[in-house]
């Protein structure tokens, strides 16, 4: 009954029809998207109705919109099948072939679709059409777009429970340190006049000292020496006869005097960032903050991180994010001491990074249009859009970074998930490749060959130059997620004799050879090769040198360590950032590892600590990933990490006896969203619920 109520309101089947209504004030044409049923055999159906709500005749008109979805069937239109049909844009003419939309008038069409559409971030988007105005010019205007995936009257999902039980946390740090004592006495008033005196053995303890004074919004007066009773801040070096850990720093507050002692740079802006963290929370709700009864607790501190890598990854490839915001990220990151950024550049969809010698990469590469190489995709519109840093912008933020001692990673995604650098060099395809293959993101055309001489040639430049851009020592090659299909010797000559005369039998060995030769050049410019786990994942391929980053599951990543391989884990159904935290239908995201909450990610069965001694130290460390496919702006950017990465900050620092959820989620309500807040950070808080921290 609701089915058929629905189609007589949006007059299903006919194509135009008039409606008696008169054309309102809206400039724009509308459209609306409804769906009716998923369905048990995993396909949906879908209403679309487009309407011309301006005053103005659409001749020739064209709908085009993104759908991460396949259409199986259009009813009521003629979903086009020319160059652009690629990915998940799709372009659709009416039916019947007539060409005119009217003021007032409507088109209605039905889709069935594969897969269902549970949450709203999964209806499509991007909506435009195209066509000839009165003067024969051809045009494109961006759609109003109402999409319904409920019946309101949906079931929402269970809200991830905020409250704590617990009412007084063990301390107020997070990460949580390895130890924290409350030493008796009243503390340590911090003032503007509070000196600071650095011992010149000590190294990178000047750099923290600045971080902290641009940090409190003062700079803080350094000092040789300073008189009995001063208020000081000292940064002293690690005493030898302690043993030493990197990244390690004691701390200790009395009443007149803050030592700091470590044996590193990051020691010691870790104990700075831990500093920070112990200032009331008054502190950080005013701006300008209040410089009275700044009391730091008299309190003991030694810490290390349990694991060294401690990362986060930002795809910058599907949506663009603007210099500030990735610096905004780093200075979150450092919060949390995190200390590595895995840099996405590249990927179908964009590519982020200028490179000397091939300027097209981004001229052509880094911006999505209609009628452009690279088509409107993930919702990106008609209009020419995106970006991407100049070699300049990356030295500042590799700078940026190296200031709150983050190492970037970055990334260049190959041979899969290339179409931006093919589409801008292509004299890249291999014209001789008939191959047929679809990627996950259904592309047709995304796969860089490895058997043209000349992708060698490019990437080993391309790689040169980022080389030389990032100090760190890994390049990341990407090699995730090549169709099967690809590189197709009986369709390509090209494949056909590179394969015999390497003597190779499938694309499995072809991949590897690909790798061995991109590996030679990553090393060429002093670097190691790191990439997804398909790199090493498949069979025969030896090189325990490589960074193997394990994505699909945290039992590959496991057994690549109890092989020899160096492994991050990043677990797309614990630490994939981009995931719906619930299943409530209003949650953002995607979902097909599942959905992800705060406390899924905290309590994480890590299996390192099961392994035996000689194979732990293969897993390097914890990350999160943020792919961008649904992340626009800073906003969707703050909501899909926060409060999730601080979850993985304390799991990847803090022993695992000291990990404990109830504690957590106390030390987050009371003292660490408040924090939040005043950074300015807009974390997600569960739909239905109430902002906590706003709560008496
Ligand atoms: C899988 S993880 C991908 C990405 C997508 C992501 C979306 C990996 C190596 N590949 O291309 O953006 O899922 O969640």
């Amino acid at each position: 009954m609701k089915i058929a109520a629905i189609l007589l309101l949006i007059g299903l089947g006919s194509t135009p029809v008039d409606v008696k209504a008169a054309p309102n004030a809206n400039e724009k044409p509308s459209v609306f998207f409804q769906l009716v049923e998923n369905k048990t055999d995993n396909t949906f159906q879908a209403n679309l109705k487009l309407e011309n709500t301006s005053k103005q005749p659409y001749q020739d008109w064209t709908l085009h919109f993104n759908f991460v979805r396949p259409i199986l069937k259009l009813n009521g239109g003629r979903l086009l099948e020319d160059e652009n049909r690629n990915g998940d844009f799709f372009s659709v003419k009416a039916a019947d072939g007539s060409s005119t939309l009217q003021p007032g008038q409507h088109v209605s069409m039905e889709i069935l679709g594969k897969w269902f559409l549970k949450h709203d971030t999964d209806a499509p988007a991007g909506f435009f059409i195209t066509f000839v105005d009165e003067s024969g010019q051809k045009q494109s205007r961006s759609l109003s777009v109402e999409s319904r995936l409920d019946d309101g009257k949906r079931t929402l999902a269970a809200s991830e429970s905020v409250t704590p039980r617990i009412k007084n946390p063990s301390q107020p740090i997070i990460p949580h340190p390895v130890q924290y004592q409350t030493l008796k006495g009243s503390g340590f008033t911090l003032t503007r006049n509070t000196k600071v005196v650095i011992d010149n053995k000590t190294k990178g303890a000047q750099e923290a000292a600045t971080f902290l004074g641009s940090a409190l919004g003062t700079s803080l007066n350094t000092a040789d020496k300073v008189s009995a009773g001063t208020s000081v801040i000292r940064f002293l070096p690690w005493p030898q006869s302690k043993g030493q850990q990197p990244e390690q720093y004691s701390m200790e507050v009395t009443r007149h005097e803050i030592k700091i002692h470590a044996a590193d740079p990051a020691g010691f802006h870790y104990a700075v960032q831990t500093l920070r963290q112990l200032l009331p929370a008054s502190f950080y709700a005013n701006d300008p903050p209040p410089w009275t009864d700044v009391i730091i607790p008299a309190v003991r501190i030694t810490d290390f991180p349990r694991y060294a890598w401690r990362g986060l990854h930002l795809d910058v490839a599907r949506n663009f994010h603007p210099v500030a915001d990735v610096k905004r990220i780093l200075d979150l990151m450092a919060l949390h001491k995190l200390n590595r950024f895995h840099w996405h550049l590249t990927d179908d969809e964009g590519w982020r990074i200028a490179i000397r010698a091939y300027p097209e990469l981004t001229a052509v590469g880094a911006f999505r249009g209609y009628g452009l190489p690279l088509v409107p995709t993930l919702g990106s519109g008609p209009e020419r859009q995106g970006g991407f840093y100049s070699q300049d912008e990356v030295k500042d933020i590799v700078a940026y970074a190296a200031e709150r001692q983050i190492t970037i990673i970055p990334e260049i995604d190959m041979p899969g998930h290339a179409r931006a650098m093919l589409k801008s060099l292509p004299q890249l395809v291999d014209r001789t490749d008939q191959s047929i293959y679809e990627s996950v993101q259904a592309y047709k055309d995304n796969v860089l060959s490895a058997c043209l001489p000349a992708t060698y040639e490019v990437v080993d430049r391309i790689l040169q130059e980022v080389a030389a851009l990032f100090p760190g020592p890994y390049l990341h090659v990407g090699g995730d997620e090549v169709p099967e299909g690809v590189w197709n010797p009986e369709r390509s000559q090209q494949c056909k004799q590179t394969m015999a005369r390497a003597g190779l039998k499938d694309k499995t060995a072809l991949q590897h050879f690909f790798f061995t030769k991109i590996k030679s050049s990553v090393e060429k410019y002093g670097k190691k090769m790191a990439g997804w786990e398909e790199i090493v994942s498949g069979p025969g391929f030896p090189d325990r040198q490589v960074l193997a980053f394990a994505w699909k599951s945290v039992k590959e990543g496991e057994r690549l360590a109890r092989e020899g391989y160096p492994v991050i884990l990043n677990p797309a159904d614990h630490f994939y950032f981009d995931l719906a935290y619930s299943e409530d239908p209003r949650e953002p995201g995607y979902y097909w590892a599942g959905t992800i909450d705060t406390q899924k990610v905290y309590t994480f069965s890590d299996p390192t600590p099961h392994l035996p001694a000689s194979q732990q130290k293969n897993v390097q460390g914890l990350q999160g990933n943020l792919w961008s496919e649904t992340i626009r702006t800073r906003q969707d950017l703050d909501y899909r990490t926060f409060p999730r990465v601080v979850a993985l900050a304390e799991i990847a620092w803090t022993p695992v006896k000291k990990q404990n959820w109830q504690d957590f989620s106390a030390r987050m309500s009371k003292f660490h969203l408040p924090r939040l807040d005043a950074y300015g950070v807009q974390y997600r808080v569960a739909p239905g619920l109430s902002k906590l921290s706003s709560q008496p």
